[in-house]
Formats: structure tokens, C-alpha cells, sequence
């Protein structure tokens, strides 16, 4: 890793992670930094597109067994959500655990507080007896104290947010949130799974190109919030699946030679024609590969339930 020499009073909190991510070799950016409130709306409205499946494969999940769900995480539980973005699948798990008791604590923990402010005024008023107490972390770097809130615990990381992770990566995530909770505690993880390399592909290339759209909002928000001066226009959105390495690999392309100018950081980064910029990897997953994962780091996975396809599995998994 290289150091950071840009101006520290003008540091924006993203200015390091920029900096580190297009001076390495190849350049990347983590996908996280696309979560700004128009990368937040940007994907909501990826969730709409008829090819991107995960979400209302999931919602459907959740929707059909919402109470066997939670049931089966136990009583008087306390709700949290790990990168709850919009909250918009929460509803459903929400709706069920006011079913079965009469109040509910709900701490959304995201990296957007712009989402989070959504997320809040929309359940709001929603649901008698529902307590939200939002909490802006960033949870890959930092997990909050959870022992310390009240009650046995339901943690919610659906979304297959944890794709988004290297192997090694969420490894070392699921074993901090492990310990930062009690034993008993429940986890709901969901996972995309692997299938067929055409629906995959359409599922990051939609035809609308709001993925595409997505993709390059990254490079809008440092020229909005760095003074960088990246011309959209000179990058090509490029997404494919990798089945060796069981993943999606978004980057974004320079058509042409150029050098693009950071005003914030001091610094002018160089691209050859061609070269990319990896902004994002998302691991599909097997049957095999989550019993290793949970297996590995030692939670005790309880249920799993499934989509008709099989396309998207969400798994109890306990403390
Ligand atoms: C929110 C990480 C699950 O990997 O499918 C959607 C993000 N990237 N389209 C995913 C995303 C491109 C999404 N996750």
C-alpha cells in the first residue's frame, strides 16, 4: 500500500481509499464507495430492471417464509441489519416479529446515511410498536459493540452483501461479528447463488444500462466530492463472470490514453487505452462453499430456504 501524501485539510473521508485504490497496480476502488445517495438510488433502481434478479428473488424468499424465519431465530428478539441500505426486504421480517411479539428495537447500521435517513422515514409510522435507532458505520472496518443493545439478537446481512467480500474477507468479517454478539444470537446471511452464465451476465449488463450508470457514478462522486475531473464518457462500463473464481467482475474501461487530475488529492493519475479500473467483485455461492464459510467460522448454520430456480439461498445460522 502506498501512503497517502494528499493534503490532509482537505481530506474528504473517501480521499485515502481513492488515493491507495488509482495508485494501485491494477487500479480499484472498493465497491462501498458506490453508496452515495445517488449510488444508493442508482441502485434501487438496478433492483427494478427485469435481468437483476437477486433482490426480488430474495423478497420472495422472505416474503413466503417470513415466519418460519423467525421462528426459528427465537422470541423477543432484537433487530439488526447490517448494511441495510433502503430496508426495503426488512419489512416483511419486520411485519412477522411484530406478529409475534409486541415491540420491536430495529438498529439499521449502514455506510449511507442518506439511505438510512430513508430507511427511518419510511418504516416510521409503519409499525406499531417498531423503534429504529439508526447507526452510520462502516461495518467492513468496524462492527458496533452488539452485546451491549438489549435483548437476544437477530442480525440481518442479506442482500448477498458478502459477495461483495474476498473469501478471506468475509471470513474475517462473520468471526468479528461472531464475537461482537452473544452466544444463542441469530444471523440471516443471504447468498446469491451460482447458475447459468447468461442470466449472470444479463444481471450486471442490463439493457437500460442503470448498472452501467452505477458503475461510473463512482467516478462522479470524486469529481464531486475530490474535484476530480474524470470525463464519464471516456470509460466503458464492463461487467463478466468468472466461473473459475466463482464471481462477477465489474470495471470500468478508459476508451482512450489520459491523464485525469484530482484536485484534492494533488494528482493527476495516468490510464493506457484499454486499461481497467476494478470497482467491484461479487462472489456467487454453492451449497458447499456456505457450510465451508459457516463452518470455518464457527457459526452453526440452522435452516436454509430457497427460491424455486434456486437462485438466491438464505441461511439461519447461530451463535
Ligand atoms: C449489493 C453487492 C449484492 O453484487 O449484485 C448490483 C451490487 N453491483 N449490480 C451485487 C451490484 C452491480 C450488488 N450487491
Amino acid at each position: 500500500m502506498t501512503a497517502f501524501k494528499g493534503p490532509a485539510l482537505l481530506a474528504s473521508p473517501i480521499a485515502e481509499e481513492v488515493y491507495e485504490g488509482l495508485s494501485s497496480r491494477p487500479k480499484q476502488l472498493p465497491p462501498k464507495l458506490f453508496y452515495d445517495a445517488e449510488g444508493s438510488r442508482l441502485f434501487d433502481e438496478i433492483t427494478e430492471t427485469p435481468e437483476y434478479y437477486p433482490t426480488r428473488t430474495e423478497r420472495g424468499i422472505l416474503e413466503r417464509h417470513a415466519q418460519a424465519v423467525v421462528a426459528q431465530a427465537g422470541t423477543n428478539l432484537t433487530l439488526v441489519e447490517m448494511g441495510a441500505g433502503s430496508a426495503s426486504k426488512t419489512r416483511v421480517l419486520i411485519a412477522a416479529l411484530l406478529s409475534q411479539q409486541l415491540r420491536l428495537d430495529f438498529y439499521p447500521v449502514d455506510v449511507s446515511s442518506s439511505a438510512l435517513r430513508e430507511a427511518v422515514s419510511s418504516l416510521n409510522g409503519d409499525f406499531r410498536g417498531l423503534h429504529v435507532s439508526p447507526i452510520v458505520a462502516d461495518y467492513s472496518r468496524h462492527i458496533p459493540p452488539l452485546q451491549s443493545l438489549p435483548g437476544r439478537k437477530l442480525v440481518l446481512f442479506i442482500g448477498s452483501s458478502i459477495g461483495n467480500f474476498e473469501p478471506e474477507e468475509a471470513r474475517g468479517f462473520l468471526k468479528r461479528l461472531r464475537r461482537s454478539l452473544s452466544p444463542g444470537d441469530a444471523l440471516l446471511l443471504g447468498f446469491d447463488m451460482r447458475k447459468d452464465p447468461e442470466t449472470l451476465h444479463a444481471a450486471y449488463n442490463d439493457r437500460q444500462g442503470v448498472t452501467a450508470r452505477f458503475n461510473k457514478n463512482v467516478l462522479a462522486r470524486i469529481n464531486r466530492e475530490l474535484g476530480g475531473r474524470f470525463d464519464l464518457s471516456s470509460f466503458e462500463h464492463v461487467a463478466f463472470w468468472d466461473q473459475k473464481k466463482s464471481r462477477i467482475e465489474m470495471h470500468l474501461e478508459s476508451a482512450v490514453e489520459q491523464i485525469v487530475w484530482v484536485q484534492d488529492l494533488d494528482q493527476a493519475f495516468y490510464f493506457s487505452r484499454g486499461e481497467r479500473l476494478h470497482t467491484e467483485n461479487s462472489y456467487k455461492f454453492s451449497d458447499a462453499t456456505i457450510a465451508s464459510l459457516l463452518r470455518r467460522t464457527g457459526l452453526r448454520l440452522e435452516n436454509t430456504w430457497t427460491d424455486p430456480k434456486e437462485w438466491f439461498s438464505v441461511v439461519l445460522a447461530r451463535v
